[in-house]
């Protein structure tokens, strides 16, 4: 094969076949073996089949692992008091893709995550080169920023009980698990800073794109600071996460960051979302739909998110390879205790 076509089989998901990712999919979910190129064909098969085969095998995962129950979770963040409003929220993720919840945390909480996050060691990320090492922590410092963001240490986000209280909040398990099928799986805990840049930026996110992290996902943005269209509001484009919701021409493009006026030409610009919404407001999204965040033109911005996953196939997740403390407190033991499964990248 030509280098062209090879290029061309690529950005269009390879070779792989229907069977290929089942087999593959398969594989993982009954032995728990991972194999080179599970990560690629998950990939490959979301190009090739626009997110139907990935669709398929979430339905099949679903069948086999069936649901946890999350009585036992403590409800700290009160999502569903009101009579109705999981199935709503359910029903526009599924529809739209995304949701922001009326339920916003405690103005406390929002305090306290700021002045936590204010001493954290971060590790810092520009599109320029930085003269510092990857593996260098450093101190945020709000006024005199060195990149337009700096991540903070995954084991610091959670060595702070509030953030593993929110994570292991029984509303967030349990719209994840409604959403999935299965019993959902933390798979991303993480918090950075994003501060004003001249062009928006392509390591930062800021840049439309969709995820392909999982089979199938939900991810929790949790603001602590305002977000508005100055200060960084994410934007998502509602239905692209359903299967065949990505053009087949973006897609063509491979697993690639899209400039806006080529995703304007099939998505007009009032479709998009943008999320303005205060400190302490909760977003659902799956963001295999297309999204970013918009640069900032001043102040900044400090976001805390989860993800939850169906199934850790594909690529070793990320908490499972950094050093984690032994937290403990009481609440988090008894949750790892009764629902092991969600801990899978989590438990050391
Ligand atoms: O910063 C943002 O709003 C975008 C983040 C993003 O792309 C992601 O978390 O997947
Ligand atoms: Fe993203």
């Amino acid at each position: 094969m030509s280098l062209i076509t090879q290029l061309a089989d690529r950005a269009t998901g390879g070779r792989i076949t229907k069977k290929d990712f089942r087999n593959r999919l398969e594989r993982y979910q009954s032995t728990g073996e991972s194999l080179a190129g599970d990560g690629e064909s998950l990939t490959d098969a979301f190009l090739k089949s626009a997110g139907l085969w990935l669709s398929e095998g979430s339905r099949n995962i679903a069948t086999r692992n069936g649901r946890s129950d999350f009585s036992d979770a403590e409800d700290f963040l009160h999502l569903w008091q009101e009579p109705g409003s999981m199935e709503r929220t359910l029903n526009q993720l599924n529809t739209d893709g995304y949701a922001i919840l009326d339920t916003k945390f405690d103005p406390e909480v929002v305090q306290e995550l700021n002045s936590y996050f204010a001493s954290a060691p971060c590790t810092l990320t520009s599109d320029q080169e930085l003269n510092m090492n990857p593996e260098d922590r450093v101190l945020v410092d709000l006024e005199n920023p060195l990149a337009v963001k700096y991540s903070v240490d995954t084991n610091t986000v959670l060595i702070n009980a509030t953030v593993r209280k929110m994570l292991l909040d029984r509303g967030l398990l349990q719209i994840a698990q409604e959403y999935l099928g299965s019993t959902p799986i933390v798979d991303i805990v993480t918090a950075w800073y994003s501060f004003p840049s001249a062009n928006p930026s392509h390591q930062a996110a800021q840049v439309f794109h969709f995820d392909l992290d999982r089979v199938r996902w939900l991810k929790v943005f949790l603001l602590l600071t305002d977000q508005t269209i100055e200060t960084g509001a994410h934007v998502y484009i509602p239905g692209t996460q359903r299967d065949g919701g990505i053009s087949s021409d973006l897609l063509a493009k491979g697993y690639a960051r899209l400039e806006d006026p080529e995703v304007e030409a099939h998505y007009p610009k009032d479709t998009w979302k943008s999320m303005v919404a205060p400190a302490g407001s909760i977003l659902l999204e799956d963001t295999r739909g297309l999204h970013k965040g918009i640069s900032l033109q001043r102040d900044h911005r400090l976001m805390l998110q989860f993800e939850y996953a169906q199934t850790l196939f594909g690529h070793v997740p990320f908490l499972a390879t950094v050093p984690l403390d032994d937290y403990q407190d009481e609440y988090w033991n008894a949750m790892k205790h009764n629902h092991p499964e969600v801990f899978a990248a989590l438990s050391r």
